[in-house]
């Protein structure tokens, strides 16, 4: 009888002869502990307190910012904060990782829109780091990750997922999340909405009749609608909504629902004749007194050789300057930030759409055909209908059609809950409209470099040629005498620019070496000898011309291969680690910590038998 099979005998034993334990081996808990914050909306206060907390507990990969602190206005309306959510790890340091960006919360009354974004950050901080859990205690270690399947028929649907993922995802992305763009607007809806209710304010708090007071009937300017890129194309058409109400999809009145924000009448490239606004301000016909002549359209509308450099409209507001301070943009533009988003989710409700661009016109993009196919595969997720945002309604000057035209991200828009549910849904459809969008969040972040090559590339899908690993990693132990030989395979071996392996001795810094051909698509490389009693980890790293990285095992190094150096003779692992539980199990049984050893132990032990990671 081998060593380990001792050991289960020895614990099964034990376990029947401890009823405590027993009882701990069947307590599942199968939803994280964070999702308790989730059985009710937050709001901009306990939101606050959240945002600042995370902060302060998970100091190595997040950071907070104050977005309104980048604009002119130093706070929003109603001097709240717009705040900014970075996730990764460095993260003070902008590093060469793909980037993206997630914001809840443009509408006031769309509740579940910075909900979704909230789970997202807790889902990242709170399973970082951690080693492959038996999330649900069944013995089987991330068998039913992320995917709102039940990929282990046990009737539970994402019970066991992938800390690795999550892991991955921090270190080789940088994920920023603003999941409330719009808190005054928010507040002022919680004060006048209730669950379940439909209606509620959509805009931000601006006092546009300046009279000094916050009133319903004036006020307010429709965020979604206050973005440079065409804007106020459509302000005066009339569409019919599906529910047959006529509505503005941009409009010019400060009264309506999808007011824009003011006019620009600002000359910002100062190439005015008269230093006056303009009193009838002509957006993108020329204007003789060169204010707002060139409206940012990627066209150079004044034939001065400089393209979209007099703007006559967007970025009036406080939140939209936020978003627009960290964006880098394709020009540079004045008031822009340094990063350039791979990709972006703006999450509002409700539809259970999966919108992309073009809002303002009913053309499609050059990149028509991969927003397609982006879009399904994250609607294999959510379930959500993919669709064009002018195939909805043509409006203008949303984040959407900004972020394309002009930092080239690929933006999408979701359109949580249904009509049903409606703006305030109930706060039981909270957890699992996040969990049903996690997956989205997810395949996003980890799929942004492809997403990035595929666009570079003018594909058509995502489906694009790459380099991938074949390698089956057999051998747990390897002698302190000899070399650890790696032989891997490299599929699509002309795509790959490199293949290296990395290593790590005892949990040490990783140690890189390249592999070399050795015909046939085979790579081999060896680890040197290592002392006995080591524990070396590896794995293997293929990128591409284009920087595309291709792993194995799949999230490496949040996984990896491991193996233990032993002795070239004498006294095998197996003996080893005997050894060390019995002494563990009387240390337990001194201390009175018998039951908690044990779990330890069987866990380490299940680990072992699952294999694989
Ligand atoms: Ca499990
Ligand atoms: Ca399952
Ligand atoms: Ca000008
Ligand atoms: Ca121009
Ligand atoms: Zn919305």
């Amino acid at each position: 009888m081998k060593n380990s099979h001792m050991l289960v005998v020895l614990l099964i034993v034990l376990s029947v002869a401890f009823p405590a334990f027993q009882g701990m081996q069947d307590s599942a808990n199968t939803a994280p502990s964070f999702e308790e914050l989730f059985s009710g909306y937050f709001n901009y206060t306990s939101m606050s307190i959240e945002l600042h907390k995370i902060a302060s507990e998970h100091p190595d990969i997040v950071r907070l910012y104050d977005l309104t602190k980048n604009t002119e206005y130093g706070a929003t309306w109603m001097g709240r904060a717009v705040w900014a959510v970075k996730i990764s790890d460095n993260p003070d340091m902008e590093e060469n990782e793909p980037k993206i960006l997630v914001v809840g919360a443009h509408h006031a009354r769309e509740w579940m829109s910075y909900e979704v974004p909230m789970y997202l950050i807790y889902y990242l901080v709170d399973n970082y780091g951690k080693p492959p859990t038996d999330n649900d205690n069944d013995g089987l270690v991330d068998e039913d990750p992320i995917d709102m399947k039940d990929n282990d028929n046990d009737g539970l649907i994402d019970e066991d997922w992938s800390e690795a993922q999550a892991t991955w995802i921090v270190n080789h992305r940088e994920i920023w999340v603003i999941p409330m763009l719009n808190p005054d607007g928010v507040e002022y809806d919680h004060q006048i909405s209730n669950l379940g209710v439909n209606g509620g304010w959509r805009k931000n708090c601006r006092d546009n009749n300046k009279n000094g007071v916050f009133d319903e009937q004036f006020d307010g300017v429709d965020l979604n609608r206050n973005y440079p890129y065409m804007w106020a194309r459509n302000r005066y058409m009339q569409v019919i909504s599906r529910n047959g109400i006529a509505i503005t999809a941009d409009s010019s009145n400060p009264a309506s629902d999808t007011y824009h924000g003011p006019d620009d009448n600002y000359d910002d490239d100062g190439d005015a004749l008269v230093h006056a606004p303009d009193w009838f301000p002509q957006h993108y016909i020329y204007d003789w007194n060169k204010i707002d002549e060139d409206p940012v359209d990627s066209v150079d509308n004044d034939n001065d050789g400089l393209v979209d450099e007099d703007k006559d409209g967007g970025f009036s507001e406080p939140e939209t300057q936020a978003i627009r301070s960290i964006v880098k943009t394709l020009d540079d533009e004045e008031g822009t930030g340094n990063i350039s988003f791979s990709i972006s989710l703006s999450y509002h409700s409700f539809g259970e759409l999966i919108v992309y661009p073009w809002g303002y016109t009913y053309d499609p993009t050059p990149d028509d055909s991969l927003f397609k196919d982006l879009g399904a595969r994250m609607a294999r997720y959510n379930g959500y209908k993919v669709i064009k945002g002018s195939d909805l309604y043509l409006t203008s000057g949303d984040l959407d059609d900004w972020l394309y035209g002009a930092a080239h991200t690929l933006p999408f828009t979701i359109e949580l809950n249904s009509q049903e549910d409606g703006f305030h849904p109930m706060p039981e459809k909270i957890v699992p409209t996040c969990r049903l969008n996690l997956g989205v969040n997810l395949y996003a972040a980890e799929y942004a470099d492809v997403a990035d090559e595929a666009k570079s590339i003018n594909a058509k899908s995502m489906n694009i040629p790459l380099p991938s690993i074949e390698y089956e990693h057999t051998k747990d132990i390897a002698l302190c005498t000899e070399d650890y030989r790696v032989v891997v395979r490299v599929v699509n071996e002309s795509l790959a620019k490199e293949v290296v392996l990395w290593y790590s001795v005892d949990g040490w810094r990783y140690n890189r070496i390249n592999m070399s051909s050795i015909g046939g698509g085979y790579y081999e490389a060896y680890i040197p000898r290592q002392e006995a009693g080591t524990v070396v980890r590896y794995y293997i790293d293929v990128c591409d011309s284009f920087g595309v990285h291709i792993y194995s095992p799949k999230y490496a190094e949040a996984e990896a291969y491991e193996y233990f150096v032993d002795y070239d003779i004498g006294h095998g692992p197996g003996a080893i680690f005997m050894m060390a539980v019995m002494i563990i199990l009387v240390c337990g049984i001194i201390y009175g910590g018998l039951i908690k050893t044990l779990n330890i132990a069987i866990k380490a032990e299940r680990r072992k038998i699952d294999g694989g990671r």
